[in-house]
């Protein structure tokens, strides 16, 4: 009622159902729903659920979801079951099911699992849409690689793109912005065609020492968009490759050079940050070799453009170290400093004390151990800096 509403721009929310973190991609699938179990702990332990709206959305629906993906795509992925896949089906292999690296496994409860992430996101775009929240988090959620009618990389539903298209009801330029190690590349190919929508990816690029792509082999600085002059999306989109090795100082300056220039220039009047923690150092599948504080700083360069925020997590694949940025991050946006021991009734506590932090704190550098040789010199950067300004040429129109 009247009176009632909250004073806009201070307020955050945190989106969460628990359930999520009833599901397993399989034993050593490096995907691990546990990593936002510890998260919680550690948001819970430092008692940052008084400084926040917290909402436990149910799963979405399956209308919720056709918004963005094929009904063909999502009756098959309602329906499949660890007891009734056929792993020969052609559709199946079609969706992005199967192949070696399985990458994308049939497990226990898919769909709910799909389905909750989901509506975490939706209900924290929503809360920014109503003007409920200024800042929305959904640490669940994030899962970029997803296509309309195609599971890719760990991701089946993309809930950024329906989070994004629900943020477009109310807001004419959402700029999204991605700092997982991997490219964010559903996410730019389900905004192709449109002005209304920047995506931004950070990530690594490149071959290996046996030719093999960095997954998903997209997103050189040469990648801006559709060839076609005539399509609106030309130009809104921003791929800045990194190779191995990259540290805090580097990764930065790098952020906030960028990042400013495409929000001078796009003036967007919200933004999407897709935070995934496997561009950390000690992270199982990355290559980088960024601690807690250059990922936080990233988180706060965007708070500090004063737009309505949604942060969602993505990738993250040494739990423990998933969780100590995530919360560092949510207490980031709630203004929050918190001290550098870990509560000592933290549940799991064991769980936090790896090889890199014996004593169980929280602000470790990360890569004392399996440090990636630095890979990236400073004129490199130089040049992708100025590659990426050019890029944004197009933007002036
Ligand atoms: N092979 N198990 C990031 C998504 C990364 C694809 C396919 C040929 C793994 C990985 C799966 C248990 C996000 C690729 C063809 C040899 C790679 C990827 C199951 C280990 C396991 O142990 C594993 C048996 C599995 C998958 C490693 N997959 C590592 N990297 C990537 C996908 C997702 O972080 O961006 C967002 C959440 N897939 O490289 C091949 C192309 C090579
Ligand atoms: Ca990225
Ligand atoms: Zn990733």
């Amino acid at each position: 009622t009247y009176g009632m509403e909250k004073p806009r721009g201070y307020s955050v929310s945190f989106h969460y159902n628990p359930h999520v973190e009833y599901h397993h991609f399989g034993s050593s699938h490096p995907m691990k729903p546990w990593r936002l179990t510890l998260t919680k702990q550690l948001v819970l332990a430092y008692g940052l659920e008084f400084t926040m709206d917290l909402y436990q959305p149910p799963p979405a629906t399956f209308e919720q979801l056709s918004q963005f993906h094929d009904a063909g795509y999502l009756e098959f992925l309602s329906r499949v079951t660890p007891q009734n896949v056929e792993p020969e089906d052609p559709t199946f292999i079609s969706y992005g099911f199967g192949g070696e690296s399985n990458d994308c496994p049939v497990f226990d409860g898919l769909w709910n699992y799909v389905t909750l992430y989901s509506n975490a996101s939706l209900w924290a775009a929503n809360s920014l849409t109503s003007q409920q929240s200024s800042i929305a988090i959904n640490w669940s959620g994030g899962l970029h690689h997803a296509k309309k009618n195609m599971a890719s990389g760990f991701c089946y539903i993309n809930d950024i793109v329906l989070a994004i298209q629900q943020l477009l009801t109310r807001h004419q330029r959402v700029l999204y912005i991605d700092i997982d190690v991997h490219h964010g590349d559903g996410v730019e190919q389900a905004f192709e065609s449109t002005d209304r929508v920047f995506t931004l990816s950070y990530h690594k690029f490149g071959v290996d020492k046996n030719g093999y792509p960095f997954f998903p082999g997209t997103g050189n600085i040469t990648e801006i968009g559709p060839a076609d002059p005539s399509n609106r999306g030309k130009g809104h989109c921003l791929n800045i490759p990194i190779e191995d090795g990259i540290d805090d100082h580097q990764y930065e300056w790098l952020f906030k050079t960028i990042t400013g220039a495409v929000v001078e220039k796009y003036r967007p009047e919200a933004i999407v940050l897709q935070c995934g923690a496997d561009s950390l150092g000690g992270d199982r599948l990355g290559r980088f070799n960024l601690n807690i504080k250059a990922h936080g700083f990233c988180i706060e360069t965007v708070k500090n453009y004063g737009k309505p925020m949604l942060l969602i997590g993505g990738g993250g694949y040494t739990p423990r170290n998933v969780a100590r940025t995530w919360c560092h991050e949510t207490a980031v946006c709630v203004g929050a400093k918190l001290h550098n021991n870990l509560p000592s009734h933290l549940p799991y506590i064991q769980a936090f004390q790896g090889e890199e932090n014996g004593g169980g704190i929280m602000y470790p550098d990360l890569h004392n151990t399996k440090r990636h040789t630095n890979d990236n010199t400073q004129a490199k950067l130089q040049n992708i800096i100025a590659h990426a300004m050019e890029n944004l040429r197009y933007l002036e129109g």
